[in-house]
């Protein structure tokens, strides 16, 4: 087992623009192949990183202010982590290596958006059937705050963000500047992500299937657990503080596990921001529950710890067991070692933003996430019932705003996500599952639960839960043009649990 707190955190650096081209940014990032150490006692890892980086460089853009991004693949022709080919998408006739970067909770037009099929291979060889353009605009018409930049090439994205093409994307605005939070060099990204390791410090993921059936070699797995957790790229690390405050973008990249987040000394999370920006007001937070995709805005006040070692915790129940604490439940250390180098003068304000209640709405779309099994006896999740390849059926009006329930008739919670929407969560309300199995009726077996105090703001992705309708109301705009939606359990989303949506004109 590798010992933990051996390792400083690391943060990402800043990807700096280029040039300017038709007077916005312009950069350039490039995936390649590296090796970097991720633990001290681990030889270094072969990874795959935006501009050789594991995870990517961070961008920090400004509200209103567009910019270009020239995203390149300088990758080997071969993967290195085992690809299924029975999945769609990533079959034999397309090639193993294939990117397309998507900004997660980006408000982007769709040519930029990164849609599944419009992969493209190194130096633009060979390219997907929906590929437009190789340059991306992200306009940035957007409030402040958390987006993630991830692959998202059809049938293997699992394998490509668990090789490590990830990175985080900070929208800033005069609205959140204003506020006087804490700013840098107290306010850090940290990326959260579970791996295993081969002893020759190499990446583990699945080659074999995990029930006894036959099934393809290497076969897709209906979830993927690593037994070691990493912040930033770094295993286990420790991360020296001052006494005073910190601002954290708590992010989770792990391909399917969930945390409950604390810290070991009681002090809380004063959450600011959820997916999609600044929270209403801070809302203060003992534990605080991220499922893959997720983000959250904190503020920790070390101001009262000086000389603890504080480990940030992970309690949440995976498989149904509670992590152990001598791993998965244990997933950075803070040392608050360090001298005040000057006061603190940051502050949280009472009042952050406004988040407008939507009540006003045009259409009402009912889908199920559902499970079924494929021609092996594997577990295949399905949003609706439909398969990717299947027409589509969600077509919202550019400018309308509808509620979707989503009904979950499967035993797992699933991280919804659309693209190009931001979201507001309704509800969730427990159904009747003997009714559902015996007649397939939606019968309410209980009263609406509001979302959590912190689930009130924008969101992007939401927590639908195993046996409740989780409603969720959206206007959908300002651009028209083909999106997913989707489970973002990476093993589903390969394998299924992802739809093409339309917003139509
Ligand atoms: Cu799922």
């Amino acid at each position: 087992m590798l010992k933990k707190f051996v390792d400083p955190l690391s943060i990402m650096e800043t990807i700096h623009p280029t040039c300017l081209m038709q007077h916005k940014p312009y950069y350039e990032v490039t995936m390649q192949e590296t090796f970097q150490k991720l633990h001290r006692d681990l030889p270094p890892t072969k990874v795959w990183g935006y501009n050789g980086q594991y995870p990517g460089p961070t961008f920090h853009v400004q509200r209103h202010q567009p910019v270009h991004v020239l995203w390149k693949n300088e990758l080997p022709r071969h993967h290195f982590l085992p690809i299924d080919t029975t999945v769609h998408g990533a079959e034999k006739s397309n090639p193993e290596v294939r990117t397309v970067v998507h900004l997660h909770g980006g408000v982007t037009p769709d040519t930029s958006d990164g849609y599944p099929e419009a992969w493209f291979t190194r130096d633009f060889e060979k390219a997907g059937p929906y590929f437009t353009n190789k340059m991306y605009t992200y306009p940035n018409h957007q409030p402040a705050t958390n987006l993630w930049y991830h692959d998202h090439a059809m049938g293997i994205t699992r394998l490509n963000i668990y090789a490590g093409l990830a990175g985080m994307y900070v929208v800033h605005d005069h609205e959140e500047a204003r506020l006087n939070l804490p700013s840098e060099p107290y306010d850090i990204p940290l990326i959260i992500q579970d791996r295993s390791f081969h002893e020759d410090g190499s990446l583990f993921y699945p080659s074999e299937p995990d029930q006894p059936v036959t099934v393809p070699h290497p076969p897709v797995v209906p979830e993927f657990f690593g037994d070691t957790i990493l912040v930033n790229g770094k295993v286990w690390p420790y991360f020296n503080v001052e006494p005073r405050r910190y601002r954290f973008r708590i992010l989770n990249g792990s391909n399917t596990r969930f945390y409950q987040l604390s810290l070991s000394n009681g002090t809380p999370f004063i959450q600011i921001g959820t997916d999609q920006g600044l929270l209403e007001t801070p809302i203060r937070v003992p534990s605080l529950v991220l499922a893959p995709a997720e983000r959250a805005d904190v503020i920790v006040d070390f101001s009262n710890c000086e000389g603890q070692s504080i480990v940030m915790r992970n309690a949440f129940i995976t498989q149904g067991e509670k992590p152990d604490p001598e791993t998965t439940g244990s997933v950075m250390q803070f040392r608050v070692s360090k001298p005040l180098t000057c006061p603190d003068t940051s502050s949280i304000p009472a009042h952050l933003s406004s988040v407008p209640k939507l009540t006003h709405y045009q259409r009402t779309r009912t889908l199920k996430l559902n499970m079924r099994k494929d021609s092996y006896g594997r577990d295949i999740h399905l949003l609706d019932d439909r398969l990717w390849s299947d027409p589509v059926t969600e077509t919202p009006k550019l400018g309308q705003t509808e509620i979707w329930n989503l009904v979950n008739v499967t035993e797992a919670t699933h991280p919804i996500h659309l693209h190009l929407v931001r979201f507001q969560i309704l509800d969730r309300q427990p159904f009747d599952r003997k009714r559902f199995e015996d007649h397939g009726e939606i019968v309410a077996a209980g009263p609406r639960v509001l979302p959590e105090l912190n689930e009130r703001g924008w969101k992007d992705t939401v927590r639908a839960r195993a046996g409740e309708v989780t409603r969720i109301i959206m206007p959908f705009g300002p651009y028209p043009g083909l999106y997913v939606w989707h489970c973002h359990i990476l093993e589903h989303e390969d394998y299924e649990m992802m739809r093409p949506y339309v917003v139509i004109r």
